[in-house]
């Protein structure tokens, strides 16, 4: 079945160009993962005669299904994070009688989860007291996704989750969740993970290295005397 959108032309005499979308709502709405040659709309041409179409952009191809129908498929791989819409000229002419008549296609590509978060850095190092209050800010573990909506919609979680840090995972901010005690402990290292939310899920990781700065909190030990 096709639906679609109906373009017509002004003048009554020159050929009308119909636009079949196979979309409900007559948008052209591609996914930016087509195989190259992927149908994207069929213009039917109303005219008494025959008429010859063609389009001005290099991305797209007509073929000829009928006389006065045709189709345009993708020329190109398509990346959405490139080129979000194009505009598509066709033209449909008699040429002998040079009556013509042109409309304009808008035609958008559907965003794919293709792209992994990426953060700003792959490692952070930071130094910080041993005597740190527990839930005290150290950074932020920003990452970002090209993709959009839930495709690029980023939740941030610390592995292992058991180490006195904690991560805001919608704001990727890090913050202690318990004491340190460098007398027992000199560094503590974990990854920070960002996870999209598109499906299949792509995520990504930076690995975090805190030091710990001594304190003077141990009192000098003196040896008893036996
Ligand atoms: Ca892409
Ligand atoms: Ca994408
Ligand atoms: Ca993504
Ligand atoms: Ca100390």
């Amino acid at each position: 079945m096709l639906l679609g959108t109906f373009f017509n032309a002004s003048a009554s005499e020159k050929p009308v160009i119909s636009v079949n979308t196979f979309s409900s709502d007559g948008k052209i709405l591609i996914s930016e993962s087509s195989e190259v040659g992927t149908a994207v709309a069929v213009l039917a041409v109303s005219y008494h005669r025959k008429v010859v179409c063609s389009i001005d952009n290099d991305n797209f191809t007509l073929s000829t299904i009928f006389d006065n129908e045709y189709l345009i498929k993708t020329h190109v791989t398509l990346d959405r994070e490139l080129v979000s819409s194009y505009v598509v000229g066709v033209s449909c002419e008699d040429q002998l009688l040079g009556l013509f008549s042109s409309v304009n296609l808008s035609i958008y590509i559907a965003d794919e989860n293709d792209n992994s978060p990426e953060f700003h850095q792959e490692s952070f190092i930071y130094k910080v007291p041993e005597d740190i209050p527990i839930g005290t800010y150290i950074f932020t573990a920003e990452a970002n996704d090209q993709d959009i909506g839930k495709n690029g919609e980023i939740m941030y979680e610390i592995i292992p989750s058991y180490l006195g840090f904690i991560i805001d995972a919608n704001t990727g901010e890090v913050m202690t969740s318990h004491y340190f005690d460098r007398e027992s402990i000199e560094a503590v290292s974990f990854d920070v993970i960002a996870n999209d939310q598109g499906s299949p899920q792509r995520k990504s990781k930076a690995s975090v290295t805190i030091e710990l700065i001594d304190v003077n909190d141990n009192k000098p030990f003196f040896p008893l005397p036996v």
